[in-house]
């Protein structure tokens, strides 16, 4: 239990966070929560059983839902991961930048040091700051340029996360070992690390050439995913070295978790923000024995309960140290879902009526709804009242929503895009945004009743993946609330929410 000294310093700490907060609250002494963004990778809003799914059970995202308000039309920012993250930490949209792109394992920092982010706002709050699990936005200042057998630098750190336990980009992305604090774990200094994106290393063997080395999973024909063997697994990227640092993918669950809990104990007495990111369901998918196997589903369903599990382990967490009450959680994931992103791990042949994508179109890297509407569900016992909310909301105002709560004002310059809507994400205010804006190759906007997607010339379909990415040559528009499966474009039947959808894209892309 926290003692109440220690509480009563916090909050006066936070309350000099500005001279507003007083004035901003509604009750002046609400003792400021820990916060825990929990990100999941890759699953779909109809992946849980509170968004809808029968034919799997995710106890304990439904507990949480239970006691919080669970969303049905929360948007992250971009349809992959890098640029949705991008936008979530940074308040700023990641398509206003070029470089914001799926980031490759030794990609430079995509948020610049310089850069405000959710994290520096909370730590300028006096709250200890953590960042766990997945990361994917890059580490010191140019590709190529990290330091893997000493101090990877600007990082984290300098970003607002204090303490850091992170996979530089994504499970099949090398360097496939943990960074603590920037520094690789458990690395050998006569074993160094050596990573390239452009060059094999003469003498270590590529998942091309020897199948027979792939005794964990092997990559789906034609998606690549067959360069460097980690494990019994070949990944996107060549690799050498650092044998005793490389994680064994069945516990990468159980180390962000671990990681997750040990944080919640260390910081039990003070404020804390942390960032967990976690690598379920994204690929390659290979769940701890003890998940194998349990969903029927094959690995996907399995990493699935995995995932369920470190949300019931996080929330145990709370409840042992006594800040389940007071703990706001944000529990989302960073893009819609896929079902073969690269590895022959059967989700395709084994997932039966299960419907990852609920009852949108597309998903993971589509203009569709599903490839950016997500799962979201905002849990503080102490503070929110449980409800379902249509509200409209999108990762890019959890900066500034956060800033409101803490009653600070965002400094100039930083988090331009992100507005204050923390009472939508508490569940009071029920209508959330005028409009949402999305990306997947190409910008679309939905004020929750139409939809608009931009017209493009890119494929408007991925054969590897079967997604069907939205991209038209023509003007899009979807009337959701009467088609949300978008389809039947109306676009040439409205002209009048065409011309007015698209002047919100013009005049926000002009900014
Ligand atoms: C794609 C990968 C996919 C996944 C994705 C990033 C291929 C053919 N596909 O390029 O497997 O890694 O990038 O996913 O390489 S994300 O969720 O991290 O954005
Ligand atoms: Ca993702």
């Amino acid at each position: 239990m926290k003692s109440v000294l220690i509480l009563g310093a916090a909050a006066a700490l936070l309350a000099s966070c500005s001279s507003q907060s007083k004035k901003e609250n509604s009750s002046a002494d609400i003792q400021k929560p820990n916060v825990i963004f929990l990100v999941a990778d890759d699953i779909g809003f109809g992946d849980f059983s509170c968004n809808g799914a029968t034919e799997i059970s995710t106890p304990n995202v439904d507990k949480l839902a239970s006691q919080g308000v669970r969303f049905t039309d929360a948007h992250a920012v971009a349809a992959t991961s890098t640029p949705s993250r991008y936008s979530l930490f940074t308040g700023h949209y990641a398509w206003r930048r070029n470089d914001t792109g799926i980031a490759a394992g030794n990609a430079g920092m995509v948020i610049r040091p310089e850069q405000p982010t959710v994290a520096d706002m909370f730590q300028s709050c006096g709250y200890a700051t953590g960042a766990v699990g997945k990361w994917h936005l890059g580490l010191a200042n140019k590709t190529g340029e990290q330091d893997w057998n000493g101090f990877i630098t600007p990082g984290p750190k300098d970003i607002g996360f204090e303490y850091s336990y992170i996979m530089a980009a994504t499970g099949d992305r090398v360097p496939c070992c943990w960074v603590e604090n920037q520094r690789i774990v458990n690395l050998d200094p006569n074993d160094p690390i050596e990573v390239s994106y452009t060059t094999p290393f003469p003498g270590e063997p590529l998942g091309k050439d020897h199948p027979e080395l792939l005794t964990k999973l092997k990559p789906s024909v034609n998606h690549g995913h067959d360069q460097a063997i980690v494990n019994g697994i070949s990944r996107i990227g060549y690799m050498k070295g650092g044998k005793q640092a490389l994680w064994e993918d069945e516990f990468i669950a159980d180390s962000i978790t671990t990681k997750a809990v040990q944080f919640i104990d260390r910081h039990k007495d003070e404020p804390f923000f942390l960032y967990v990111g976690t690598n379920d369901v994204h690929v390659p998918r290979y769940p701890h024995p003890r998940f194998q196997g349990k969903s029927g589903m094959g690995f996907r369903g399995d990493a699935l309960l995995q995932f369920d599990w470190t949300v019931g382990e996080i929330m145990k967490a709370l409840e042992k140290n006594g800040l389940a009450e007071n703990t706001l959680i944000v529990l989302t994931s960073d893009n819609g879902p896929v079902v073969d992103d690269g590895y022959q791990d059967r989700a395709v042949e084994l997932l039966g009526n299960h419907r990852p994508w609920g009852e949108f179109r597309g998903g993971k890297y589509s203009n569709f709804e599903a490839g950016t509407r997500v799962p979201l569900i905002v849990s503080w016992p102490k503070q929110v009242k449980p409800a379902v909310s249509d509200a409209l909301v999108s990762h890019i105002d959890l900066y500034a929503s956060m800033a409101k709560l803490m009653g600070k004002t965002l400094e100039a310059g930083a988090g331009v895009d992100s507005q204050d809507y923390l009472d939508a994400f508490l569940g009071k205010d029920t209508k959330g945004r005028d409009y949402v804006i999305e990306f997947a190759g190409a910008l679309s906007v939905s004020d929750g009743q139409w939809k608009y997607i931009t017209p493009n010339n890119k494929p408007a379909y991925a054969k590897l993946t079967n997604t069907e990415l939205g991209n038209s040559p023509e003007d899009q528009l979807y009337h959701l609330k009467e088609d949300i499966g978008e389809k039947n474009n109306v676009a040439s039947e409205h002209p009048d929410i065409v011309a007015k959808l698209k002047k919100i894209l013009e005049t926000e892309s002009s900014k």
